[in-house]
Parts: C-alpha cells; structure tokens; sequence
C-alpha cells in the first residue's frame, strides 16, 4: 500500500478508536482535525464530505477515489482488513460475532443512547424543562452499562472480546480501544471514580494503556491521561 489514509478526527472523540487502530496496524495515516467546540462538523465543507456531521471519517488510502467511510466501527473493520495478520478483528466466526456484539454495544446503547441522553439531552425532547431529567435518565443508564461491563469482565479475560476455544489466548481488538476512550469520557466529563465503581474496566484500561500505539495516539490527539487511573 502507498497512499496514506485520511482520518477526520476531533480531539478525544469516538474518532479515537479508528485512530489507535491505525496506529497499531501501522498503517500509513494523515489526520485532519475537525472543531466540534466550533461547530465544524456543521459546515458546508463538513457536511458535503459527511453530510451525518460527525467524526470520524476515512478517505483515502486504499479505498476507491470518491469513497467517504463514516461510522466508527465500518472504519476498524475496513482498516483492520488491510492487515489480517496482525489478528486485530478476529476471524473465528464466534469471536468476530463477539466484537460486533461489543462494538454495536458501545457505539449504539453506551454512545448513541446512554452518552448523548446524559450530555445531550436536547436531542431527545424540544423541551427544555425536560432536560434535568432526561440527563439524570441518561446517567442511570450509564450506571447500568458500567454494572453490564463489569459484569461482561468478570471471567477474567484480559481484554473484551473472550478467547474462541480453548487453546485462543484473548486478543486485543478494537472493542478495546473503545472502552478505553469510553472510560476516559466518564472520569473526564463525569468525574466518577471509575476505581471504585468499575475495577475490571479499570484493569482492562491499564492493559490497553501498555500497549505503545495507544500511546502514539494518546499523544497525537495530546490527550492527557486522567487521574482515578494514573
Ligand atoms: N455512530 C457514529 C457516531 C459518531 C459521533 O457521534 N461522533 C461524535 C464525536 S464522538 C461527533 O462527531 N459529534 C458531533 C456532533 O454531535 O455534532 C460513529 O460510531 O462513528
């Protein structure tokens, strides 16, 4: 491969995911940062490359010219494609059903539904006089993903997606990188101590913390590791 892919990012988003996977797969890779504080997402610009108004977004690389891919899990698996031998997206049929599993679980109920009604919840009634409880709904819901993770980890996998068979050791995948910057979303913008109410998840963070392309591009995205973890 000799065209670098083009990855639409914004600064600790879910755009993050696709990024650690670009670096662990050592994949050539340009960034492009989008302003959501500014709203960039929503210009004209944006919106004819995603007309969703949102990170990420791949072009480039080894996709046709004039293909845009969004969504970040589509993005892990096109780019996890590129380099099946690096064993980043499973191939035993159980395992990779696994990782979807995670990955509509985390970009769909925690991201889409949890996330957003507790931090956004004028997305979910024009009323304002709506919100305080709509956001306090959202963050019950929050609750119950932490109790369904710790939960989902007490078998002591060492990462998210359990080992298919008995001889596979559990491998790191993008489901991975995905719980780590979903962590960091809680104990950043929350500030729930995620030691006490989460010590599996916790664990699971620190091992993907180890690995150097999750350092490559925490320190690309300048991204400051948070306190109930250091
Ligand atoms: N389902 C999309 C969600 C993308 C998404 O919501 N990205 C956020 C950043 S984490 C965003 O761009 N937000 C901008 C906005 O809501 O205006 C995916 O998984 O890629």
């Amino acid at each position: 491969m000799s065209d670098a892919f083009t990855l639409y990012y914004t600064q600790g988003a879910c755009s993050f995911v696709p990024h650690a996977v670009l670096n662990y797969l050592g994949l050539p890779y340009t960034l492009v940062p989008i302003a959501l504080a500014d709203g960039q997402q929503r210009s004209p610009e944006y919106l004819t490359l995603n007309p969703k108004g949102r990170v990420p977004v791949l072009v480039g690389g080894t996709l046709p010219t004039g293909e845009v891919l969004t969504e970040a899990p589509a993005i892990c698996r096109y780019l996890c494609a590129q380099k099946p031998e690096a064993g980043l997206w499973p191939t035993h049929p159980l395992a990779e059903a696994r990782l979807m599993e995670w990955l509509n679980y985390l970009s769909g109920h925690f991201h889409a539904f949890a996330w957003a009604l507790a931090m956004r919840p004028q997305r979910f009634s024009p009323d304002s006089s709506q919100y305080e409880t709509l956001s306090a709904q959202g963050r019950t819901h929050l609750e119950d993903v932490i109790i369904y993770i710790e939960d989902k980890l007490s078998d002591g996998r060492s990462f998210a997606v359990p080992a298919a068979g008995p001889d596979a050791p559990s491998h790191v995948t993008p489901a991975d990188f995905y719980l780590l910057i979903q962590y960091r979303w809680i104990t950043a913008r929350l500030g729930w101590p995620m030691r006490e109410k989460a010590p599996r998840w916790t664990a699971l963070v620190e091992r993907v913390l180890a690995l150097p392309s999750v350092q490559a591009t925490l320190t690309a995205e300048k991204l400051e590791y948070w306190p109930q973890a250091a």
